[in-house]
Order: C-alpha cells, then structure tokens, then sequence
C-alpha cells in the first residue's frame, strides 16, 4: 500500500550520517570552483555517473576524493546548513551527524576549522529549522591507533561540543580491537561511543564492538544475523542498531532491497532505526530511505512507527527533546 503520506508525516531522528556524504554534487562544483580546485568530472551529471559501487572501498575512494574540496569554514557551514535544509523537508526532527576529521587534516585543515563551520550550521539549524543534533567524531579505522589518539587530543579543547566518538571507513582488516584502547580513552572522557560493525565485516567484528569498544549502539550490523548467540545478545541488551538501507543496496551489501535484513531484526526483537548514512551518495535521504525499504518489504504502518520511536527512544537527544518528538 502507499504509505509515503504516513511516512513524511511521521517527526523522525537521524542517528547515522556521515556530513561528507550528504555533499551534493551541485554544491562541490560550487565550492570547488570558489576555491579554484578543479574536480576530475566535467559536470555535475558525469560525477553523479561515477557514483557505482561494487562494495564499501569503491565509495570510500570516491567519498574522500569529494571531501577535498572543503577547505575554509564556511565550506563546512555550507555543507551543513544544506544538509539540515533539506532533512526539514523530511520532518527530521533530531539528527546525530558524524565527521571524519581525519579526513580533512590529512590535507592541512585545520582541526578548528572543520569543527567551527559544522557547529555554526548545527546552531543555527536549532534556532532557525527547530533540529536538534549531537555531533559525532569519527576515526578512520584504516589509519593506526596512534592517528586515532592524536585526533582525540586535537578535539580536547571541544570535547563539550562533541558528544561521541565513532569508528568507520574500510572495515575488513580493521577490526574494533584495532582501537580498544583509544575508545577506553573516550569513554573515560565521558564520551559516548558507537562503531560501524557488520556492514562488510563479519559478526565477529559485533562482538569485539561489544565487548573490547563497548559501544553504546552499533551502526549497520547487518551480519548480527548470521549468529544467532549474537542476536540473543542485542535483544537482551536492547542495543541500537542505526540501519542504512540505501546505502546497503549501493554497497551491494543486499542484493535486492526485498532480501533486506530489517523485517528480521524487528521480528527478533532488535532495536532497529532507519537512516540515510551517505545521502548524496546513495540516492536519497530518510523519507526515500523510509519509502524505498517499505514498499520492497511491505512494511505496515506499525513497524514504521516502531522504526522511528526507535529511533527517538535511542537517540542521544535530552529526555525533555525526546519527550517532544513522541
Ligand atoms: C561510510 Cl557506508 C560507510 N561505511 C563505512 N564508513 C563510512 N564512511 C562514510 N560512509
Ligand atoms: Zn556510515
């Protein structure tokens, strides 16, 4: 049935979304040409053409090759407040954004910069558009443990302004015991944390998040699945699942969107939550993410309602904002 009235109406939290991902091709051009980079495209229509992928790597190497066009803070505001523009034509109501500093001090931004631009967007997209959000820091799992403690050390003077601490990019040969230590430093700061963990890697990589990161939710998670003690495991703990369906299908982490796993995690009682993850990306932000996984799997209008509270009840928003968005 057509339930994209329902689901457009429905107040909805993003928890998993990469702000490098939500970089629109029209917008890169632009920014490019202000900062005289010249991009290896032609057009905005040739770029899109080069978005193809066979697995998580693919995108990565693209996803960084666009970044590199931010250089000044309004680039990063730029980048920002289009975002939360565009998510207030979904009824987003709350967002918690990753960025990948790493990324962008490889190529002499500064620390500072990146940071102040995003967080002029986020404060302006709370006063102006009524989003709240949380800011996530994210390490790049392919780069050391050491990489991972110098960035943490360059977010020192932030740390109010930066709610958690995420771990992403190539996850095979990466897995979360790679940062066990780096995570009790974060946790110790008061930090929340999260990891990305099963998209491409193996259950095994679940349980490390787990148990060595102790994360506080899991981004993706698809492979949980294949273990059924590590099923067990999630319902019993009611962990956070953040769900990408897009972008699982662009990944070809699914081969079809109707063998997508989310059907049976609700039916196992996991607490599963919709999200767009690299928007720009993988064609299309939460209400195209909503309506593409509800008509492949039939989705009735309780287990949209069910995704989205889930999504507000593991939000890391105050309990006064939860509250409102219920
Ligand atoms: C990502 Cl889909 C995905 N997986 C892992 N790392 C990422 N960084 C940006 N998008
Ligand atoms: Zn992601």
């Amino acid at each position: 049935s057509d339930l994209s009235s329902f689901i457009a109406a429905l107040p909805k939290a993003e928890l998993h979304l990469h702000i490098e991902g939500s970089f629109e091709p029209e917008l890169m051009f632009a920014i490019a040409e202000r900062n005289g980079i010249r991009l290896p495209y032609g057009s905005v229509e040739e770029l899109r053409s080069a978005y193809a992928f066979n697995n998580l790597q693919e995108f990565l190497d693209i996803y960084y090759q666009g970044m590199n066009v931010l250089q000044k803070e309004e680039d990063y505001y730029d980048l920002t407040i289009a975002y939360l523009k565009r998510i207030k034509a979904d009824n987003v109501r709350h967002t918690e954004i990753f960025w990948d500093p790493q990324g962008h001090l490889e190529r002499g931004i500064p620390f500072s910069t990146q940071i102040d631009g995003i967080l002029r967007a986020l404060k302006e997209g709370e006063e102006t558009l009524d989003i709240s959000y949380r800011l996530i820091m994210s390490f790049l799992r392919h780069l050391s443990e050491e990489s991972a403690f110098d960035t943490l050390a360059e977010a020192e003077p932030y740390l109010q302004e930066i709610y958690a601490i995420g771990l992403d990019s190539s996850e095979t040969g990466h897995p979360p015991e790679k940062f066990a230590r780096v995570f009790a430093a974060c946790k110790d700061k008061g930090l929340k944390v999260t990891a990305h963990a099963g998209e491409e890697g193996p259950a095994e990589y679940v349980w490390q998040a787990l148990d060595l990161i102790k994360v506080d939710r899991i981004d993706h998670g698809n492979r949980s699945l294949e273990d059924p003690e590590l099923v067990k495991r999630l319902a019993a703990d009611q962990q956070v699942l953040t769900v990408c369906p897009l972008s699982n299908l662009k990944l070809c982490v699914v081969s079809d969107l109707n063998e997508h796993p989310v059907p049976a995690m609700l039916n196992a009682g996991l607490k599963a939550t919709i999200n767009s993850d690299d928007p720009a990306y993988f064609g299309g932000y939460m209400n195209d993410n909503l309506n593409a996984l509800q008509q492949a799997v039939n989705l009735d209008q309780r287990q949209l309602v069910t995704l989205t509270r889930n999504a507000i009840d593991g939000s890391w928003a105050t309990e006064e904002r939860k509250q409102v968005l219920r």
